[in-house]
C-alpha cells in the first residue's frame, strides 16, 4: 500500500506514463513502415479531424539494408548508426514531419531500437541505409562510434551466444536475441550514446518513445539512459514535460521476467490484451463475451495506468513476436472491428490502433512463410499511401484507422474520456453491452442468433446515430438511428448477419 502511494505520488511529478495527448485525444495509431511525408499529409490531412492524438512511427535510425530476403520490413530492427536516415525518410523529412504533425497537435513517439545493433551474420560494408561502414565481425559502429568494448559478448554466458531459454533473466539480458548484437547498457559510454540519441529527437520535438526489447535489457539500465533524458521540447510542450515511455515487454506469463518490473521507467506494451481479447471474440477455449463484465486488471491484466494496448502488433500479425494463433488482424476484418471497437470503448489501458500494409500471405504447415515482406516499394523505394476517393488507401496499404467503425470509436472514446464503466449488461453468452457515464453506450452481438433489447443506455433522451454504421452528417445519420427514452432506455436489434454486430452512440453523435 505505501508503495502504491509513493509510485502514485512520483508518477505524478514523473510524467513519463502521460503521452501528453492534446485537445482531450486518447488514443495513438502506429503508422507502420510509412514515409516521413506521407505522415506529415496524414496529421494534417486525417489524423487531427479524426481525432487522433499521436502516431507510432517506424524506427528513424540508419538500418542494415537486408537483400536476402529483399528488403524485409524487419531491417528497420537492425540499427548501424543513430543517423536519422531511412527508407522513411531523411533528417529533414523527420524534421518537417514532426513539426507539421506538432502544429497540429498530432504526437510523434519514435520507436527506439537500442538494446542491439544489427545481426551478427551480417556482412561488413557499406549496405545501410546511410551508406555508413560498419564490421559486426569485430563489433565495429564507427559512424557511433562502439567498438567491441561496447557490447555484452563477454557477458552472455551461453555456448552460442544468444539467447537459448527465457527461464534464464540473465541469458534474456545479456546475450543476444536472435543474433543481435547486445549493447552493454551497464556501461556509462553505451547509456550517454543512447540519451545523446534520444535527445536528439526530443529537442526536434518527439513527444516519446518506444523502447524495442526492453525485456531484454535490465530495468535499472534503461532507467539510467532515460534518466538522462531532457525534458521536451517548450515549443509545443509545457514546461518540465517528461517524454512518454512505454517499454515492449512480452509478459504473457510462464517467464521469470515479468511486467512489473518496468513499471518505475513508464508504461509496459500489454500483450496479454489482445491474446485474450481475440480468444473470446474467435470464441475459442470456452470463452465468451459475458465474461468480459471485469475485463481489465480482472482477467490479471496489469494496471491500467501502466498499460499500452492494442488488438495487433507489427510482430504478432505476422507470427512474430508473441500472442500466438489467436490474434485478431485486418485479415479477419469483421471480428478485428468488434476487437478494436471493445477496446476502444473500455476505459482499460492508453490505446494504440494499428495501420498496416498488405502483403501476399503464403502458409507452409501453419507458418507464413511470407512473414518478413516489407511496405509496398517499388525496386525498395517505400510507395507513398495514396488516398482513394471513397477516403480508403491505396497501393496496398490498409490504413485500418480509416475504416468508419475504427475511427468512429477513436472520436468514441475521446468523447467519454474519463467516464465511469456503467450499465453492463449481457445475456450470459456472446451478447454484451456497457456505457461511459452518460456520455456513450455500445451493443455487441457476437452470438449465432439475433439480438433484441431494450436497455439501459444511461444516455439523455433523443436520437442518437450509431457511429458503426454510418455517420452523422448535416444533423442527419447514414446509418442506424437509435432513440433514448425519457427513461435512458432504448430498444436495440442486431442481426448476426449484419456486417458489423455492433451499434455504438455517443453524445456528440445525437442529432
Ligand atoms: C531477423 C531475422 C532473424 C535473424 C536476425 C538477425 O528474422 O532470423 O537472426 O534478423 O540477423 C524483428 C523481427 C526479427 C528480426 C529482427 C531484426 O521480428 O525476426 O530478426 O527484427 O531484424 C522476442 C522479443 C521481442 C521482439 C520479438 C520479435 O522479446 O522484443 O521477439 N520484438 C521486438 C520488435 C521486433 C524486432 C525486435 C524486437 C528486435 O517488435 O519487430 O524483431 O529489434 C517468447 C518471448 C518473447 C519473444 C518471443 C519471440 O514469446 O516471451 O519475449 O519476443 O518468444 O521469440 C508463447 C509464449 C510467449 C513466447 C511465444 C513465442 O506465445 O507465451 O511468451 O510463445 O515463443
Amino acid at each position: 500500500m505505501r508503495l502504491l502511494v509513493l509510485l502514485s505520488v512520483l508518477g505524478a511529478c514523473w510524467a513519463q506514463y502521460d503521452p501528453h495527448l492534446r485537445n482531450g485525444q486518447t488514443s495513438i495509431v502506429h503508422l507502420f513502415e510509412w514515409r516521413w511525408d506521407d505522415i506529415a499529409l496524414e496529421c494534417e490531412r486525417y489524423l487531427a479531424p479524426n481525432g487522433y492524438g499521436g502516431v507510432q512511427v517506424s524506427p528513424p535510425h540508419e538500418n542494415a539494408v537486408i537483400t536476402d530476403p529483399f528488403r524485409p520490413w524487419w531491417e528497420r530492427y537492425q540499427p548501424i548508426s543513430y543517423k536519422i536516415c531511412s527508407r522513411s525518410g531523411s533528417e529533414n523529412e523527420f524534421r518537417e514531419m514532426v513539426r507539421r504533425c506538432n502544429n497540429v497537435g498530432v504526437n510523434i513517439y519514435v520507436d527506439a531500437v537500442v538494446n542491439h545493433m544489427c545481426g551478427s551474420g551480417v556482412s561488413a560494408g557499406t549496405s545501410s541505409t546511410c551508406g555508413s561502414y560498419f564490421n559486426p565481425g569485430n563489433r565495429d559502429f564507427p559512424e557511433v562510434p562502439y567498438s567491441g568494448w561496447d557490447f555484452n559478448d563477454g557477458k552472455c554466458t551461453t555456448w552460442s551466444g544468444e539467447i537459448e531459454s527465457y527461464q534464464d533473466i540473465y541469458q534474456v539480458r545479456d546475450c543476444r536475441l536472435t543474433g543481435l548484437l547486445d549493447l552493454a547498457l551497464e556501461k556509462d559510454y553505451v547509456r550517454s550514446t543512447i540519451a545523446d540519441y534520444l535527445n536528439f529527437l526530443i529537442a526536434i520535438g518527439v513527444a516519446g518513445f518506444r523502447i524495442d526489447a526492453a525485456k531484454h535489457m535490465w530495468p535499472g539500465d534503461i532507467k539510467a539512459f532515460l534518466d538522462k533524458l531532457n525534458n521536451l521540447n517548450t515549443y509545443w510542450f509545457p514546461e518540465g514535460s517528461r517524454p512518454f515511455i512505454y517499454q515492449e515487454v512480452i509478459d504473457l506469463g510462464g517467464e521469470p521476467i515479468t511486467s512489473s518490473e518496468y513499471f518505475d521507467n513508464g508504461r509496459v506494451t500489454e500483450f496479454k490484451f489482445g491474446a485474450k481479447l481475440g480468444t473470446v471474440i474467435r470464441k475459442w477455449s470456452g470463452e465468451k463475451m459475458a465474461y468480459l463484465i471485469n475485463w481489465g486488471e480482472g482477467w490479471s491484466l496489469i494496471r491500467s495506468d501502466r498499460a499500452l494496448v492494442f488488438v495487433d502488433n507489427h510482430d504478432n500479425q505476422r507470427g512474430h513476436g508473441a500472442g500466438g494463433d489467436s490474434i485478431l488482424t485486418f485479415w479477419d476484418a469483421r471480428l478485428y472491428k468488434m476487437a478494436v471497437g471493445f477496446m476502444l470503448a473500455h476505459p482499460y489501458g492508453l490505446t494504440r490502433v494499428m495501420s498496416s500494409y498488405r502483403w501476399s500471405r503464403y502458409f507452409e504447415n501453419g507458418q507464413d512463410v511470407n512473414d518478413w515482406i516489407g511496405p509496398p516499394n517499388d525496386n525498395g523505394v517505400i510507395k507513398r499511401v495514396t488516398i482513394n476517393e471513397d477516403t480508403t488507401c491505396g497501393n496496398d496499404w490498409v490504413c485500418e484507422h480509416r475504416w468508419r467503425q475504427i475511427r468512429n470509436m477513436v472520436i468514441f472514446r475521446n468523447v467519454v474520456n474519463g467516464q465511469d464503466f456503467t450499465n453492463w449488461w449481457d445475456n450470459g453468452s456472446n451478447q454484451v453491452a456497457f456505457g461511459r457515464g452518460n456520455r456513450g453506450f455500445i451493443v455487441f452481438n457476437n452470438d449465432d442468433w439475433e439480438l433484441s433489447s431494450n436497455l439501459q443506455t444511461g444516455l439523455p433522451s433523443g436520437t442518437y446515430c450509431d457511429v458503426i454504421s454510418g455517420d452523422k452528417s448535416d444533423n442527419r445519420c447514414t446509418g442506424i438511428e437509435v432513440y433514448v427514452g425519457s427513461d435512458g432506455y432504448a430498444y436495440f436489434s442486431i442481426s448476426n448477419n449484419a456486417e458489423d454486430p455492433f451499434i455504438a452512440i455517443h453524445v456528440d453523435a445525437k442529432l
